[in-house]
């Protein structure tokens, strides 16, 4: 049985030399622990981070578990003349690694950095902006405006989102189409730069960014289509590599998750209503609105059993130990022995739309 994936999430943050991707990054691991070093920081204007790095940060959960997510600091874009790479091969290597990370399914969430100081380069910033958005796809991208604190606002942390809503830049930025799943404002200089009082307040936001990856847009991983109607039911396998749908269109279709082909393992005269693997993953149950309650073998397609519900089936269920299967619909329960196939079980009573069974099987509720 495959294990649940336990890799941590892949946070990649780009944007011009000298944004404070760095800065964010300290920002994120603040404290350190012992033994770790801090990204490196600089305000010279020969770019200052010369190749990709992934640091570990452990970042805090509503629960108070930390959750492990990977940021990786990247080189600038648009060094100076003077910096140590120039602005085309920067893009070609952060396009190379980021296509590596979205290849491989692995990337997570991309943090576009600009300082919100510089407002004259606006036009600069969408042209990157919108090429590395087409190179990650559907990765949700948040914008992260920095230096904010070198503006000339009153303090308080408030002018932050200010910069944002009434100072008018977030159109500005839509105009340029600059879409972002979410944005973000900041003073990320590292925890220990001490800067008075607004700094204090702007630290506040260090756990906005910290929940980004937690809470970013939900994207597909994967979408399948073949059914002629609606899915109607669907189910994952015990160990997590396939899903089964059942659909109005009368099919039962188990879907590799990976690979994305999938395998038609017959179906009703009907709308399905409902599907269910057996605990080792090998069978699987199917109950449909012609009345039956089918069992199939995964691997060999085979029908096992067609067993006769008498009634439109609205769920289905394996027990825990896979010994029965059980059916509700209009006006009654039914539950089989699924070696034998007989009815073990069956009640009168009102239409059901659900079941469940208790993790031990020794109770089920409709
Ligand atoms: N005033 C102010 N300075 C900042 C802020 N964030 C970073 N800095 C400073 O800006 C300089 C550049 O920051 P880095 O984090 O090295 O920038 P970077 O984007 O990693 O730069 P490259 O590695 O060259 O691409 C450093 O001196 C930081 O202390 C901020 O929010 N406000
Ligand atoms: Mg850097």
């Amino acid at each position: 049985m495959a294990s649940k994936s336990t890799q941590p999430k892949n946070v990649i943050i780009i944007g011009h030399s000298g944004m404070g991707k760095s800065s964010l990054i300290n920002m994120l691991r603040h404290p350190l622990s012992v033994g770790d070093s801090p990204a490196r920081c600089s305000n010279d204007t020969v770019g200052c981070t010369r190749e990709e790095k992934a640091y570990e940060c452990n970042l805090p959960r509503p629960n108070g578990q930390p959750y492990k997510v990977m940021v990786h600091d990247t080189v600038g874009l648009e060094e100076e003349r003077w910096g140590f790479l120039p602005a085309s091969a920067a893009k070609k290597r952060l396009k190379k690694y980021l296509k590596s990370y979205v290849k491989e399914n692995k990337l997570h969430l991309l943090l576009y950095c600009m300082s919100g100081q510089r407002g004259g380069q606006k036009k600069a910033q969408a042209k990157n902006y919108k090429e590395f958005k087409s190179v990650v796809g559907n990765v949700p991208v948040v914008l992260v405006i920095t230096k904010l604190d070198l503006l000339n606002y009153t303090t308080g942390s408030a002018f932050l989102d200010d910069w944002w809503s009434s100072k008018g830049n977030q159109r500005v930025l839509q105009e340029l189409g600059m879409e972002s799943a979410d944005h973000i404002c900041v003073i990320s200089f590292p925890k220990d730069n001490s800067n008075g009082t607004i700094f204090d307040d702007c630290q506040a936001r260090c756990s906005d960014i910290q929940m980004l990856p937690k809470s970013s847009p939900l994207r597909p991983h994967r979408v399948f289509e073949r059914h002629a109607d609606w899915v109607s039911s669907l189910a994952f396998s015990p160990d997590e590599t396939h899903i089964a749908t059942g659909s109005g269109d009368g099919t039962v279709l188990i879907w590799n998750l990976q690979t994305g082909a999938h395998t038609d393992i017959g179906g009703h005269t009907g709308f399905i209503r409902s599907v269910s693997f057996s605990p080792d993953g090998q069978r699987i149950a199917t109950g449909g609105y012609d009345g039956r309650v089918c069992i199939w073998d995964i691997s060999s397609r085979t029908l096992l059993f067609a067993l006769s519900a008498e009634h439109d089936s609205r769920a289905v269920s394996f027990s825990p130990d896979g010994h029965q299967v059980a059916s509700v619909g209009d006006g009654s329960v039914k539950i089989w022995d699924t070696t034998t196939s007989s009815t073990s079980h069956s009640l009168n009573d009102r239409g059901h739309w659900t079941l469940a069974y208790t993790p031990d099987g020794s109770m089920l509720a409709c």
